[in-house]
């Protein structure tokens, strides 16, 4: 069935012009063979794989999460619905050292999703060889009024392993007016772009700033609509389903559009990377039991800690 969108939908409060935007093309070869997954990845920046996880594991994820955030008041009950009250009663993460989101980050239902068997099979077979998932995930509740400006991963995962691989995983449906993630089409071939960031040496200097102003540098200088428009391309994005799982070079230009929802339903998603094991896993902002992240305050210090209310 061919997957409708809305109209409007916007981007950091912009319209997107009808023809600037459309759907993600699901993979549809076969997923037990590395060679095209590899070159789909490759050749499109992203692989769109439909009913990949079990549902069951994704809703229980969900629920996982929601009664936690739930518990501090900001999600309504039933918490799987998503739908947030406005209020919350949780510590500001500085105060808790993160411990609140990494406990949520860490849940044991989540991890099942991020880090379990499904997982590291399809990761395994894309990279044809076996995969390690980062510990850090980023978890990303997300509610109307808050959404992800356009970057490129790579300045943020530069290390000592290449490839990496993002997974991006809804946690539960999310069609397009909760503000998914959308991609910029053909943009793993917007080689001025990709050349700024591929310039900067990382291993010189990987603090904070040097990091967000490779990956948010280029892509900022116009507004989202106007850099499709300039580049004659189109948003790319899915109404995603439970069960749904995009993964996502480090060379695809990507963000999210506006949560929209009427009902104040909060989107959640993971994004989790994935190296080849055989290459070292040295990199303390994303291994370990207290990954710093790329800001260095660890989980204290992610979007997603951010109290929703
Ligand atoms: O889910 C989002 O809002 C952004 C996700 C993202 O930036 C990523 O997966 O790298």
């Amino acid at each position: 069935m061919p997957d409708h969108l809305p109209h409007p939908v916007t981007i950091q409060g912009l319209t997107i012009p009808e023809d600037r935007i459309g759907t993600l093309v699901p993979f549809e070869g076969d997923r037990s063979d590395s060679a095209q997954l590899a070159d789909g990845l490759a050749e499109d920046g992203y692989l769109f794989l439909r009913d990949c996880l079990d549902p069951a594991l994704v809703l229980a994820a969900r629920e996982e999460v929601f009664r936690q955030l739930a518990g501090v008041g900001e999600i309504a009950d039933p918490p799987a619905e998503g739908v947030a009250t406005g209020k919350s009663r949780r510590l500001d993460p500085a105060e808790d050292e993160g411990l609140f989101w990494q406990r949520v980050s860490e849940g044991p239902i989540l991890r099942r999703l991020t880090h379990g068997l499904e997982m590291q099979s399809v990761l395994d077979t894309v990279l044809s060889e076996p995969a390690r998932a980062f510990d850090l995930i980023y978890l990303r509740p997300t509610p109307v009024g808050r959404a992800t400006a356009l970057h490129y991963d790579y300045p943020f995962f530069a290390g000592s392993a290449q490839p990496m691989i993002n997974a991006w995983i809804p946690i539960g449906d999310i069609p397009v007016e909760d503000g998914p993630l959308a991609i910029v089409e053909h943009s793993n071939r917007f080689s001025d772009l990709i050349d700024q960031f591929l310039a900067v040496d990382y291993t010189a200097d990987r603090s904070n700033d040097v990091v967000q102003a490779a990956a948010y540098g280029g892509a900022s200088d116009v507004n989202p609509v106007q850099l499709v428009v300039d580049r004659d391309t189109r948003f790319l994005t899915a109404n995603f389903r439970s069960g749904d799982l995009l993964l996502v070079n480090m060379f695809t230009l990507h963000g999210s559009l506006d949560n929209v929802s009427p009902r104040s339903r909060v989107r959640l998603s993971c994004d989790v990377r994935f190296q080849p094991a055989a290459q070292p896993a040295d990199d303390s902002r994303y291994f370990g039991e207290y990954p710093s992240g790329s800001k260095g305050g660890g989980y204290a210090d992610m979007r997603g800690a951010q109290p929703l209310a």
